[in-house]
């Protein structure tokens, strides 16, 4: 895919430059899986791989990341990473892990414990002392790997919540590091962030880094105000940004980088011939003239209970919808292994199934449900095709979709109806119309508002929000990032 990028940039250094870039992540960008007698790689998906992928295939580094096999099997495929980087501009490293570890660490520590508590949902928590020991133990692992890979000049970005604690490792071990860190998931305020019986540690985990980015001013303002409540030795200065926190002798940039999409690339792809004889024939297929999308990890978060239950309401108060409309909700599967994602996934198809039932007649169903991942070309023909994009998240760092959605949009002709709780609602609001998910009665007003805006208006907003999307990409995205690293490891004047 194309970028939209024109200028020479950060993210467009020569492969083997100095400033090699190391991307550190919970897993890497592939999925591993035995074929036959060997292996085979498939592209990851989610949000993270979708904005990093296209960055390193562009600039060239280093993505290091547990490769989602046991320590045994990785001793086979480890040769095979290797060439990988023949058919990539970047190399991978794999941070062996056991399935245990694993399942502690990444299920246990930061899916029961940071991810509820980050998303407000606190009562979903559960505070278990091995996972923290175990999160500790994994974090020092990733920091030992990338160490003993690290190079004078690196520059190193590790990303989200599972990782926080690497940073320490690594100060410890290479002083001099540039150390980034990007929290992908949005940071609570104290009175959240306060029921975590590890908070002061994860507050000094994420001082260890010289730059710390948020996706919005809210995440910011509430690391900030957890700072002054829970470690008021480390005060945090200036405005703006220039605004830092003085810890341990160091200053630590903390600064907000709304995350963006390859908005041209999803653009083009969207208005090739394929894509656009797929989505005619996907609106010929279903026949409605309001087709709603709703694209969404497997996820408590995602609000999708609630989407569904608007639509419930929509068509029994308004039976003028019946067969004139239909709600195409994918769904990719996602932490099963987690307590409480199968029974989100048992929900929704519960819902689904009632609805269904109650609503269907023949030759029409109001919601159609696929949990799978969909290819890319699929995803923009749906998203080219949809009237109406229903992103209902009850928290969420920024969510992709949305500007995806936007992005493919090549007629114009449809409504974005977006979680007032996302961050994208901060850069979109003008365009969107924004909604409370919790609002069942209002969410279900505003996807009928939604289906009878005039033409002229859609055209208008969707113009809006294609600017922006196209101007915040996710390689302005990275280079704001890195240009806001100091350039040398706490240098204090980097964070005036
Ligand atoms: P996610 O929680 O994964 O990301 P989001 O930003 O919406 O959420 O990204 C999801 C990605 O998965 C999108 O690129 C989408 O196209 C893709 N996807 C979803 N369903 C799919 C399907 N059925 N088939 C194929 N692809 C599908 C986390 C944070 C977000 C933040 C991102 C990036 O939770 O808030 O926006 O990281 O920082």
């Amino acid at each position: 895919m194309r970028s939209n990028h024109g200028s020479a940039s950060a993210s467009e250094a020569a492969p083997g430059a100095a400033g090699r870039l190391v991307v550190v992540s919970n897993r890497l960008p592939v999925v591993v899986a035995r074929e036959g007698d060997g292996w085979r790689f498939e592209p990851g998906s989610g949000g993270l791989v979708t904005a990093l992928e296209p960055v390193l295939e562009r600039r060239g580094g280093l993505w290091i990341g547990w490769p989602g096999i046991s320590p045994e099997a990785l001793a086979e495929v480890r040769p095979h990473l290797a060439d990988f980087a023949a058919d990539h501009r970047f190399h991978l490293e794999a941070v062996p892990l056991t399935e245990r570890e694993h399942e502690l660490y990444y299920a246990g520590f930061a899916n029961e414990v940071l991810w509820p508590l980050f998303h407000d949902l606190q009562t979903r928590c559960t505070f278990v002392p091995d996972y923290w020991e175990a999160f500790q133990a994994v974090n020092r692992r990733f920091g030992e790997v990338v160490a003993a890979a690290w190079r004078p000049g690196d520059l190193v970005w590790v990303h989200d919540y599972h990782l926080i604690g690497v940073g320490e490792t690594l100060r410890a071990r290479v002083p001099g590091a540039r150390l980034g860190f990007f929290l992908h998931i949005p940071f609570p305020p104290p009175d959240i962030f306060a029921k975590l019986p590890w908070r002061r540690e994860i507050l000094e985990g994420l001082l260890a880094y010289d730059l710390v980015g948020f996706q919005t001013g809210r995440d910011r303002r509430n690391f900030a105000a957890c700072l002054r409540a829970f470690l008021p030795e480390a005060p945090v200065r200036g405005r703006g940004r220039s605004q830092h926190v003085v810890h341990a002798g160091r200053q630590v940039r903390i600064l907000y980088f709304p995350i963006g999409i390859d908005a041209r690339a999803f653009s083009d792809l969207a208005g090739s011939a394929s894509v656009a004889a797929r989505a005619a024939q996907l609106r010929a297929d279903l026949g409605v003239e309001n087709l709603a999308l709703g694209v969404d990890r497997l996820d408590y978060t995602k609000g999708v209970p609630f989407k569904l239950e608007a639509v419930r309401r929509l068509l029994s108060e308004r039976p003028e919808y019946r067969q004139r409309f239909t709600l195409v909700q994918l769904m990719v599967p996602s932490r099963e292994e987690v307590p409480g994602y199968q029974q989100q996934k048992e929900e929704v198809e519960r819902q689904v199934g009632e609805i269904n039932g109650a609503f269907a007649e023949p030759g029409w169903v109001p919601i159609q449900y696929l949990f799978r991942s969909v290819p890319r070309d699929e995803l923009a023909a749906l998203y080219r095709a949809a009237d109406v994009c229903l992103a209902t998240s009850l928290k969420d760092g920024m969510n992709l979709v949305a500007k995806e959605y936007c992005a493919c949009q090549v007629e114009r002709r449809g409504v974005l109806v977006l979680s007032e709780f996302a961050g994208a609602a901060g850069q979109l609001e003008r365009g969107a119309l924004l909604i409370n998910p919790y609002d069942i009665v209002g969410l279900a007003a505003r996807i009928h508002d939604a289906c009878q805006m005039p033409a002229e208006e859609r055209r208008l907003r969707m113009s809006m929000l294609q600017r922006n999307v196209a101007s915040e990409h996710v390689y302005r995205w990275v280079d704001d990032f890195l240009a806001a690293l100091p350039a040398a490891a706490g240098a204090a004047s980097g964070a005036g």
